[in-house]
């Protein structure tokens, strides 16, 4: 089996044997686990939110990559639990980060598509930046007595010549350090290639979205994130305040700046994948100092929710989705599905570290009420798209969330890019084992069982035999598709795929002819 399946193997005890320190590091979470609280009554647990941009489901090693190694993540992944059916609930940057920090779908705000320029977002009927006055998980927190700090990058408002819009502390931030997408400090990238005697610059626009800048080698930017990010921990509990800490990284997102001793070269060609890979194994090494720091101290480790992820599928010919099809754009489960590990030593049940859950399907939008459970704060009167799976975060029950997950492609992304002449479902929902996905006015429908066929092979609705009572259930998950979307606020999606639409015709028509 190239791809985990069904792992319930306990990798602290395959890893202790290794050597004597592991044995202690072992016992010393064991210890941790075992006094281990709910937040009603102690103090309130930390969170950590690490959201890669663009990695695929299959990237981590922990997840069956081979052809690049992730041994900082794989670590974190063997004291937590990995998660196999995770979604997140779009397959581009903005709207996928909307729900996980609204708890809601992104649509409700506008947030259709990757946020661009002016012109662009009125082209694609999207807001210039999420309405501050949405629901965060940040303010949220704050309200509640913590700290609460954004590192990295941002994408929901503030880019390109949208610079008038709110600050990232105006979303309940205490603190922000952001890259080119983003309002206030921000980091930005000096990119240097082998044989290059001085840096070039990039984004360096983005200047006028708000300062101070600091210019850092790109391949050094996330660690400029993690340290700031730490010091950020360290003052919080210098207050014995909580934190809450979004650490979002701009790896692994193209263009790809590996660090200049580990630009791969072979045969005197840098493949993409290649150069995607080094900056996967770059991360790896920075986001490690941040784990080292969360693992170092006894009262983080015992009371800590670390939640690591992807905000999309991959880039073609960049990361691997797996055995999922498509990637990045589009709503086959390489957009959709990320890898999820959750990290929590001191709440989560202590036989679960180190397992692979397979069962439970979940999405970003509900994580926002899954961790205001686990941290004891009262959610009840937000109007949430997402429900708390706080139990199953923890490891204590395997069941997915009861409402079905919704989808709607961006407006834009009729296609995988410009050029492709692979045209792309509109909608998606998954509900129980099955995923249905089909066009606005409902054609084009297919089905495929999730449980026997997650790599999206076998379109069932094409099937001859199909039964009266399974033709029901397809236009009972259709019907309810359509509706969600009619119930959106509507993007120009339409309108766009009916050009790429007549684009593909006359390409294939021109191709006929030749
Ligand atoms: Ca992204």
């Amino acid at each position: 089996m190239p791809y985990p399946s069904i792992a319930n193997l306990n990798f602290i005890w395959v890893y202790i044997n290794d050597s004597v320190a592991s044995m202690v590091c072992a016992a010393f979470l064991l210890c941790v686990a075992c006094c281990g609280h709910e937040a009603e009554g102690a103090s309130k647990p930390n969170v950590v939110i690490v959201l890669i941009d663009d990695m695929g489901w299959g990237d981590f090693s922990c997840f069956g990559n081979s052809y690049a190694k992730t041994p900082n993540i794989d670590q974190i992944a063997r004291q937590g639990i990995r998660f196999e059916q995770f979604y997140v609930n779009a397959p581009i940057c903005s709207p996928s980060r909307c729900a996980l920090i609204t708890g809601q779908y992104p649509q409700r705000w506008n947030i259709h598509s990757f946020l661009n320029n002016r012109g662009d977002n009125r082209r694609r009927n999207c807001h210039n930046w999420l309405d501050p006055s949405a629901f965060t998980l940040s303010r949220k927190l704050q309200q509640n007595g913590y700290a609460t700090g954004h590192f990295g990058k941002w994408h929901l408002g503030g880019q390109r010549d949208v610079d008038n819009a709110p600050e990232i502390t105006e979303y309940g931030f205490d603190q922000s350090l952001t890259n080119f997408e983003g309002m206030g400090p921000k980091l930005l990238p000096l990119t240097q290639k082998p044989g290059n005697s001085a840096p070039g610059r990039i984004w360096e626009d983005a200047q006028r979205l708000g300062g101070p800048v600091t210019w850092m080698q790109r391949s050094q930017i996330t660690d400029g994130f993690v340290q700031t990010a730490i010091e950020f921990a360290k003052n919080a509990r210098a207050r014995n305040q909580p934190f809450y800490i979004n650490l979002w990284p701009d790896d692994v997102h193209s263009p790809f700046w590996p660090p200049i001793e580990n630009w791969p070269v072979v045969d005197g060609k840098s493949s993409k994948r290649a150069m995607y890979s080094a900056v996967l194994e770059n991360m790896d090494r920075q986001l490690g100092k941040l784990f080292d720091f969360l693992s170092s101290d006894p009262e983080i480790v015992g009371n800590t929710i670390l939640i690591i992820c992807s905000d999309n599928g991959p880039e073609e010919n960049a990361g691997s989705a797996g055995p999922f099809r498509g990637g990045k754009t589009s709503l086959y489960e390489g957009g959709i599905r990320s890898p999820l590990i959750v990290w929590s030593p001191g709440l989560t049940v202590p036989n679960r570290s180190g397992t692979f859950e397979t069962e439970s399907v979940f999405a970003a939008i509900d994580l926002a009420p899954t961790l205001l459970q686990i941290c004891g704060i009262d959610s009840t009167n937000v109007d949430f798209d997402g429900q708390s799976v706080a139990r199953v975060l923890l490891g204590k029950e395997s069941r997915s969330r009861d409402a079905p997950l919704f989808w709607r492609r961006p407006p834009d992304r009729k296609t995988y890019a410009q050029d492709s002449l692979e045209l792309l479902p509109d909608l998606a929902v998954r509900q129980g084992r099955w995923k249905l996905l089909c066009n606005y006015d409902g054609s084009e429908t297919q089905l495929y069982d999730m449980q026997d066929d997650r790599s999206e092979t076998r379109n069932l609705a094409e099937s001859t035999n199909i039964t009266q009572e399974f033709e029901q259930e397809i236009t009972r998950l259709r019907g309810a598709l359509i509706a969600w979307h009619r119930a959106m606020p509507a993007d120009f999606g339409p309108e766009l795929g009916q050009t790429a639409i007549e684009r593909v015709q006359k390409a294939k028509e021109s191709s006929r002819k030749r």
